[in-house]
């Protein structure tokens, strides 16, 4: 049987998605985005799945798009027509991640390179091995960072340090990129997995419906007014003190037991 692209494994409330070209450092054809897809929105759609993984088979995470890809998209005259590429790909995986009901974690396991580094960057909590690297390799073909690059980076390490990783394309060490607050932990690589065990039966069981919602307003704030920010906090409040985990939270909270919560 063939080997699929993105392997998917299904562990009480946690949906573990792992990137799967390991010759090719998982860099991404159509097709493994095809199946990304559709495991996210799987994932997605599935009230069973509490939490989300992304990770890489093998040494690496992921390169960015496969540059050997005979399905890369050629326009009508031939020529490369990158648009249609991102279009199709690039642009909805980034929004699905940004959108997905749930807490997505990638755990960084080698090299993320290219699309490979900024599709990490847009999952919620990202963890790296010590010996990971991050690498905005576009500038070294003649690109801009795309797959929400030229968001995310200003946004979580500030302008000069943006602007240096994308127009000089250096590798990032893990270790330097979690003390630039690109991402939100570096650990040993024996440490790698126990660690995001941990955290992701810690968001399994977590008041799922608060956190999609703590993630839309964090998400809302890049562009807002405070007054408009506000308003969204509120609101989001509004519909989470309506929900079964806040009254269970507040009735573990009086009873002094541990919380229950149900996503719901
Ligand atoms: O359509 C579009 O282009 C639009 C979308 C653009 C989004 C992008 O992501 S553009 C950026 C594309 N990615 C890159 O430019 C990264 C290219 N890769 C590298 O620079 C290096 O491979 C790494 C720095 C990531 C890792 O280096 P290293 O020395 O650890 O590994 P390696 O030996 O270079 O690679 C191992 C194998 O993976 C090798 O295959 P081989 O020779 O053993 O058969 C290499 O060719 C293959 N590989 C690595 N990256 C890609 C790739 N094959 C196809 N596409 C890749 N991106």
């Amino acid at each position: 049987m063939e080997e699929p692209l993105v392997r998917v494994c299904h562990s009480g409330t946690v949906r573990t998605l792992a990137l799967n070209r390991p010759k090719a450092l998982n860099s991404f054809t159509g097709e493994m985005h095809g199946e990304l897809r559709a495991a996210l929105d799987a994932a997605a759609a599935d009230d069973a799945v509490r939490a989300v993984l992304i990770t890489g088979a093998g040494r690496g995470f992921c390169a960015g798009q496969d540059l050997n890809d005979p399905g890369m998209a050629a326009g009508a005259d031939g020529k490369p027509d990158i648009a249609a590429v991102i279009e199709k790909n690039y642009r909805p995986l980034a929004l699905r991640l940004q959108a997905m009901p749930v807490p997505v974690v990638c755990a960084v396991n080698g090299v993320a390179a290219g699309a490979g580094a900024n599709i990490a960057l847009a999952c919620d909590i990202v963890i790296a091995a010590q010996s990971a690297s991050f690498i905005q390799a576009f500038c070294k073909i003649g690109l801009i960072p795309d797959s929400g690059g030229t968001y995310f980076l200003p946004r979580l390490v500030g302008a000069a340090r943006a602007m240096g990783l994308a127009m000089l394309g250096d590798k990032l060490p893990a270790q330097q990129a979690a003390d630039w607050g690109l991402i939100w932990k570096c650990v040993p690589d024996v440490e790698l997995a126990p660690t995001v065990d941990a955290l992701l039966a810690q968001l399994a069981q977590a008041p799922t419906r608060g956190l999609a919602a703590t993630k839309r307003a964090l998400y809302a704030s890049a562009a807002a007014t405070l007054e408009a920010q506000l308003d969204l906090e509120r609101d989001l409040q509004r519909e989470l003190g309506l929900s079964e985990d806040y009254r269970e939270g507040v009735t573990a909270f009086k009873e002094k037991r541990a919380p229950r919560f149900k996503g719901k």
